[in-house]
């Protein structure tokens, strides 16, 4: 049997419009065609629309303070004079709250709009627009709906999540994630019984947010493969091989940082060495960016389709409850093929 595809109409209702770079707008990447790319592709998966899950687990993972912000910040943007000002309808910050402006003292919550876009924000790639809230959260349910047919006996779900989430921290978001869908994955299969998670981060980025909402947990194991932070890349500050883990997640957190150009041999070299790393886990959450490919505008990895299958394989191979959740991937014309190479590599079990 396919595995089934769990996905929702309501995740193309994020346009993401504008990624201000280096202080330039450039065309957003991370676009709504994607999903259906990727429908198209699993033409012969069983479809499931993902089911309205209550807002219990996202606000373990998330504080709810910030999950507040996401639901409301954008209504109130467009309330503000914005869009009659300077014609902008996207909630875009300018100042950030880092320790660099508070230097240990309290701040108090901004007054103007336009100050409080950059107390959850931290960077200026990853607008809020009209439907970004509402895409965001049908991606959670994505995820919920995943992790609850997995409870329910599926060996394997996979979660058309839109926009992505590893990117995304406790208390804010950034490239372009909003909510952590692979973060709530694992945490659901941990409510649903399994003592211990295995996240298995296959993005060509580093999954920051990922990293830092398990930084701390023994219960859920965080690696990654990714194009090398010390080479230059997003997120620049996390992914290095030095990052293991603190308290009781000392050792739960494993970084395999690649060189750019790196091509299917060595990435699945790193695979293998995550999928030893995940032995012994009970349940498994993989977070299936597909911008390692070579074809990908956003990363220099070269890994192809063949290597997707094979690292589906690898992981499959491990034999226990899997959620696969999409994250990146932005080269329109093969996504949906390098997403189905892996799931056909995940189902074979090598
Ligand atoms: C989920 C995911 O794959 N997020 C990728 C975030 C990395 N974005 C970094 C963008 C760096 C500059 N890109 C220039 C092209 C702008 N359209
Ligand atoms: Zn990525």
């Amino acid at each position: 049997m396919p595995i089934p595809v769990v996905w929702s109409p309501e995740t193309r209702r994020h346009e993401p419009m504008r990624e201000v770079w280096v202080g330039v707008p450039t065309d957003g990447t991370e676009v709504p065609e994607r999903v259906d790319r990727i429908l198209d592709t699993l033409a012969d998966h069983e479809r499931v629309i993902a089911e309205a899950h209550d807002d219990d687990v996202l606000c373990r993972v998330h504080a709810p303070a910030f999950v507040d912000h996401l639901r409301t910040i954008h209504a109130e943007w467009m309330a503000g004079p914005y869009d009659d000002l300077v014609g902008q309808d996207r909630v875009v910050p300018y100042v950030f709250p880092t320790p660099a402006m508070t230097q240990g003292m309290p701040p108090t919550r901004a007054a103007a709009t336009h100050g409080r876009a950059g107390q959850f924000g931290y960077d200026t790639m990853t607008l809020v627009g009209p439907g970004t809230w509402e895409a965001a959260r049908a991606a959670v349910d994505c995820a919920l709906t995943a992790a609850d047919l997995v409870a329910a006996g599926a060996p394997t779900a996979y979660a058309l999540c839109r926009p992505p989430g590893h990117h995304a921290t406790r208390d804010g978001y950034g490239g372009s994630c909003y909510l952590n869908n692979t973060a709530i994955a694992a945490q659901a299969l941990r409510d649903a019984g399994h003592p211990t998670i295995a996240v298995v981060d296959l993005d060509a980025h580093h999954g920051n947010g990922t990293q830092a909402i398990f930084w701390e947990r023994a219960d859920v194991r965080y690696g990654s493969l990714h194009v090398d932070p010390g080479a230059g890349w997003f997120p620049h500050f996390f992914g290095h091989a030095t990052e293991t883990g603190a308290g009781e997640g000392r050792g739960a957190t494993r970084n395999l940082p690649l060189a750019e150009g790196t091509a299917d041999g060595p990435w699945l070299e790193a695979v293998r060495e995550l999928a030893g790393f995940a032995a012994g886990a009970d349940a498994l959450v993989v977070s299936l960016g597909v911008d390692a490919a070579a074809d990908d505008p956003e990363s220099p990895l070269r890994v192809t389709a063949d290597g997707y299958a094979a690292a589906g394989r690898l992981l499959g191979s491990l034999g226990v409850p899997a959620v696969v959740v999409q994250e990146g991937g932005y080269h329109l014309d093969t996504i949906g093929g390098l997403v189905a190479a892996y799931l056909d590599g995940h189902e074979q079990r090598g």
